[in-house]
């Protein structure tokens, strides 16, 4: 092998990794490890693999995330084949990593690496003087980062590694989490405990589990993340934070991650004494440049700001009667020098304004078409609401063609049970990003389509030693990765991946826990809001039923708002003879849904009020539809914890029996959101259940008392 490659000058990348590798040992399967679970293969695989990929790899490139890549080759190949690297050091096949650029190994193997982009890749197993050798090649070191998590998945996944040219580039260049994570630790709407970002002992201390964070959004093609909550304070913007974001920005960027900050658009007057923090006075553009030039000085790759802007509460343009362009392009001029981009936020809504509130983002945005800078992408929730068990997917989307968008999802599963349910959100995910705008292309080709383009994932990341506060819920941050980086991917595909990596690739396991994920989304919109009903969940928390709110300050903000249900019927009429939001979607798609009959039965209740004994397709009445979505939502549930049981023989004892116990808490709470919702609606309609029913547990005023003390992730 020396011999082999000797004359390239390849570097050992062997010392490499044992510094480049973290320190933190991996305490056996209390879920840590995430999908990175490098456990030796079994004896048969094992015999396959070996010869082909042995614990030593070799590149002679100097880029970091080059060396990053061996790295990780080299620890994930040690672990897989269960040898030590030195006694594999004989073995006369191994992998090539690199850059035509950088490597000249790679180089003279002239490879097609056209249409590959900056962060693309190519897998190709090929021969080097005679002697078989797989390559992972890319133009940059970021594609060969993510070649080589595609070659280790390869192997974690057991499909063959010999005679295979694989060939991926992203479709979107913005792959980025954002994280809603407070200076003080607290995670609004985190489920998987205090902040990964220990802001008091940053910057001089680096967790190695930063490290291990960035390996798993490495392997998933994650480049980037928002350090710090949308609604966001000033500090975050001055000395001691900067340098703090800098030391998390020096241990990322070996993985190709780059760091963004929220930024508060009061922030001028906050820390810098200004009177104002109008876009268009000279003095706060002024100090928005200044302020970009010391955070670029401390990050030289830093990537940009996020602002959420006149919304619930926080500062913006409209505060001095700008417009949401004014704001984002002042601060994006601010950021251009280096590079920089502005992802400025479309959820944007206000109780002063009486108009639907799924109407408001497109109101507001959509006559601004045009107006932003080329570096500014606008940020849209995959809904035009907020994140809801189901929604339709937002106006905006196809709607703006001047201006480029990037969906934004939520990972953390506020509206969707926390971390204590588990809900696979591939589904949901897909269902946005495929969604037929009505002017010929998807949400994804729509977006995948700018010239600036990106997807963003609110984290459901915290100090959890599962990271997500679940086993299952690393599913979710694992699926945001994958559709980021081809947002037509298949959910069930991308699920048997990760469940393959996460439990291993026994058939017997594989597929029943594929399934149970498949339809676990649909089970909870059953359960929780079926038929398009929205924002039903209780005030604050978020966490289970309370359809029956109606006192809160703000009309949006209840329950009632929503669902519309009286003596007659239920739903919102967004049609003509109400809200007319139908209007805000291309001419084909608007008729459909200004008709019930022609509109989706999972959205009717979104853009219709209807008798409560209205036909459905089923020949049922709506009301003894509801309540069989109802029923069917529980017994999914029910049946998840049957089929997880019986897997018992197959998954480790501490990651079943922490499942198990979700899946406990969750079926209760499946049989709550039912009980209480048909008591709600029972109480409105007056009708008696459809035979067979089952009636709910207790009275309505039981579950009207029943309260939700000192859940997570609830702002205060
Ligand atoms: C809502 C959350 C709130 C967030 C807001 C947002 O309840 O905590 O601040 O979204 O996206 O869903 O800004």
């Amino acid at each position: 092998m020396l011999r082999l490659f000797g004359r390239w000058a390849m570097l050992f990348w062997l010392m490499a990794a044992a510094l480049l590798l973290p320190s933190t040992a991996a305490v056996a399967d209390d879920g840590y490890d995430l999908w990175l679970r490098y456990r030796r293969l079994p004896q048969a695989a094992l015999d396959q693999v070996r010869p082909t990929v042995a614990a030593i790899h070799w590149s002679d490139s100097d880029d970091v995330r080059v060396q990053t890549a061996a790295a990780e080759l080299n620890r994930a190949t040690a672990q897989i084949l269960g040898d030590t690297p030195s006694s594999t050091a004989t073995v006369p096949r191994s992998v090539v990593l690199g850059t035509p650029g950088g490597s000249p190994a790679i180089a003279r193997l002239r490879l097609d690496l056209r249409g590959l982009g900056d962060e693309g890749y190519l897998i190709r197993s090929t021969t080097v003087d005679g002697q078989p050798v797989t390559v992972v090649a890319g133009n940059t070191g970021a594609g060969v980062l993510y070649g080589t998590f595609a070659l280790i998945q390869q192997i974690q996944l057991g499909r063959p590694i010999t005679g295979i040219t694989i060939r991926s580039a992203p479709k979107l260049k913005l792959r980025v989490l954002n994280h809603w994570d407070n200076l003080d630790g607290v995670v609004e709407r985190g489920y998987a405990g205090q902040s990964l970002w220990d802001w008091w002992t940053l910057p001089a201390f680096k967790d190695p589990r930063y490290t291990d964070y960035a390996r798993a959004n490495a392997s998933l093609g994650i480049n980037g993340t928002v350090l710090n909550n949308v609604n966001a304070k000033a500090e975050s913007l001055t000395a001691p934070y900067i340098a703090k974001a800098a030391a998390l920005a020096d241990v990322f960027r070996p993985y190709g991650i780059r760091v963004y900050l929220s930024a508060r658009f009061t922030a001028p007057m906050e820390l810098g004494g200004l009177k104002t923090a109008d876009p268009l006075d000279p003095q706060v553009a002024a100090w928005w440049r200044a302020k970009a030039d010391e955070i670029w000085r401390a990050i030289p790759d830093f990537g940009g700001f996020l602002v959420k802007a006149n919304s619930e509460g926080q500062p913006g343009p409209r505060d001095y009667k700008r417009t949401h362009a004014d704001g984002a392009n002042m601060l994006a001029a601010a950021v251009r020098p280096h590079g920089g981009i502005v992802m400025w936020r479309a959820f944007v809504y206000a109780e002063t304004d009486p108009e639907d509130r799924a109407k408001q983002a497109y109101t507001e945005f959509k006559p601004l078409d045009g107006r932003f800078a080329d570096n500014v992408i606008v940020q849209v929730k995959n809904g035009p609401i907020d994140f809801q068990p189901r929604e339709p997917f937002h106006p905006l989307f196809g709607a703006m063609p001047r201006t480029a968008l990037m969906p934004e999802l939520q990972i953390t599963k506020e509206y969707l049970g926390f971390n204590t349910h588990l809900v696979y959100l591939g589904p949901l995910f897909a269902e946005a990003l495929r969604a037929d705008t009505g002017r010929g292309r998807s949400v994804g080709q729509v977006v995948a389509g700018e010239r600036l383009s990106g997807l963003a994932g609110v984290a459901n990341i915290g100090q959890s030693r599962t990271w997500t506060g679940s086993i299952f819920d690393q599913a979710n941050w694992y699926a945001f990765g994958r559709l980021a980086w081809d947002p037509a991917a298949d959910p069930d595909a991308i699920a048997r991946d990760w469940v393959g990596e996460t439990f291993g690739t026994d058939p017997r396991l594989v597929g029943p826990v594929t399934a149970m994920m498949a339809g676990s989304r649909e089970a909870a919109v059953d359960y929780m809001a079926p038929l398009g009903l929205a924002h039903l969940m209780g005030t604050g928390h978020h966490y289970g039923p309370a359809p029956w709110i109606s006192d809160l300050a703000r009309p949006e903000w209840n329950p009632v708002y929503y669902h519309r249900a009286n003596r007659a019927g239920i739903g919102f009429d967004r049609t003509r003879t109400g809200s007319n939001a139908v209007a805000q979607y291309a001419p084909d798609i608007a008729r459909r849904l200004a008709n019930p009959a022609t509109t989706p039965e999972p959205l009717l209740l979104w853009f219709h009020h209807l008798p409560w004994d209205y036909r459905m397709q089923s020949g049922r009445t709506l009301w003894a539809e509801m309540v069989a979505h109802y029923d069917r939502g529980v017994a999914y549930v029910a049946d998840l914890r049957r089929q997880w049981a019986a897997l018992a023989p197959l998954v480790d004892p501490d990651r079943h029996a922490q499942t198990a116990a979700l899946l406990q808490i969750q079926e209760a709470d499946a049989r709550w959101w039912r009980d209480a919702s048909i008591a709600y609606w029972s109480s409105i309609n007056g009708l008696p259940l459809p035979p067979g029913a089952v009636p709910p547990e207790h009275d309505l005023a039981w579950y009207k008392a029943r309260q939700v003390p000192f859940a997570p992730g609830n702002p205060k």
